[in-house]
């Protein structure tokens, strides 16, 4: 067990929270007693299930899995781990695990397992019922996970990443609300502080790329629902743009994606030490469309690879 592990002795479990004074491990618990009485669970959108994959052989050695938007950028990163980790050779292939289908993809190297979520809350919601799932049935245990995406930032430098001090919702609220069975339904967002603080650790560690520590607004939309005046439909003017960013800039908001409400949502009610790490592609205050060029844009999307890479890194004791 890593220097970062044994440090890390607070387990959620249920909605209650408590201290470890051993250095126990923490199992995912699922937040669901029908799992138990289940024989056979098919993980649909994985094309995977508990009767004809061996999920404990498959993944039970994993400790960091990383989610991200973009297939290929999980593609990208499976195969950078792999390298820093000192665990690849000249032609190694890292087969998609999900082939089967195309909704998402998982690649795995060693301890690591690297997984898409395609855009917005629907689609990441689903894929984490199904990663839980599975890293449950695995019977893994001390999981950190963490999701590196792309955000729009307020008020920073474009190609600035932000670490995820809370994830908001659209009121700038740390909540995230879900109807269940036609009743609203409203979860905390809590991430792992001292995860944050580690993962800022590394960034100093590298000094690459300007790194802050803010909160992050969730929300269900790229275009009205991030106050852009460029969408299909915009109902508002460029003053009330600004004031709305301006207030969530004053509410701590420091960028805008669309995923990390649930996942911190999910993450901590099933007891897995979560944080967000996105890089910011664009000054909100200062426009709305993406008109970075093509080669800046790949660079900064490596930028929260090589931080989380770092920090899988160091916690391993490789660097
Ligand atoms: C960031 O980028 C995507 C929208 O372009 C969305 O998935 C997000 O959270
Ligand atoms: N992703 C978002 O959700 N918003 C942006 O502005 C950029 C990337």
């Amino acid at each position: 067990m890593s220097l970062t592990q044994l440090m890390y002795l607070e387990c959620i479990c249920g909605y209650e929270s408590f201290t470890f004074v051993s250095h126990s491990d923490c199992f995912i618990h699922l937040s669901n007693p029908n799992i138990a009485t289940m024989k056979e669970d098919v993980l649909y959108h994985f094309n995977l299930s508990t009767s004809t994959h061996d999920f404990p052989a498959m993944f039970g050695d994993v400790k960091f899995v990383c989610v991200g938007g973009s297939s290929s950028r999980m593609s990208t990163f499976i195969k950078y781990v792999a390298a820093e980790l000192h665990l690849d050779h000249p032609g190694k292939e890292y087969p998609n695990i999900c082939a089967g289908t195309d909704r998402y993809t998982m690649y795995k190297a060693g301890p690591v397992l690297a997984v898409s979520h395609g855009m917005g809350i629907p689609s990441i919601g689903i894929m984490l019922h199904e990663l839980i799932k599975m890293l449950y049935h695995a019977r893994c245990s001390n999981i950190t996970i963490i999701r590196i995406g792309t955000s729009g930032g307020i008020g920073l430098e474009p190609g600035s990443v932000v670490i995820t001090q809370q994830a908001v919702d659209e009121r700038f609220k740390p909540e995230f609300e879900q109807t269940v069975l036609g009743k609203r339904v409203v979860r905390s967002t809590n991430l792992d502080t001292q995860l944050v603080q580690e993962l800022m650790t590394c960034s100093a560690d590298l000094n690459e790329f300007p790194t802050v520590v803010g909160n992050t607004m969730c929300t269900l939309d790229f275009y009205e629902g991030q106050g852009r005046l460029d969408g299909a439909i915009c109902s508002y003017t460029e003053k009330d743009k600004q004031a709305y960013l301006r207030a969530a800039h004053a509410a701590g908001v420091r960028n805008i994606e669309m995923e990390s409400s649930v996942f911190a949502t999910m993450c901590s009610a099933c007891g897995l030490r979560a944080a967000v790490v996105c890089v910011t592609l664009l000054d909100r205050l200062q426009g709305d469309q993406i008109n970075t060029p093509h080669d800046v844009l790949v660079e900064y999307q490596q930028r929260p690879q090589r931080l989380v890479g770092h920090y899988i890194k160091k916690s391993l004791g490789n660097s």
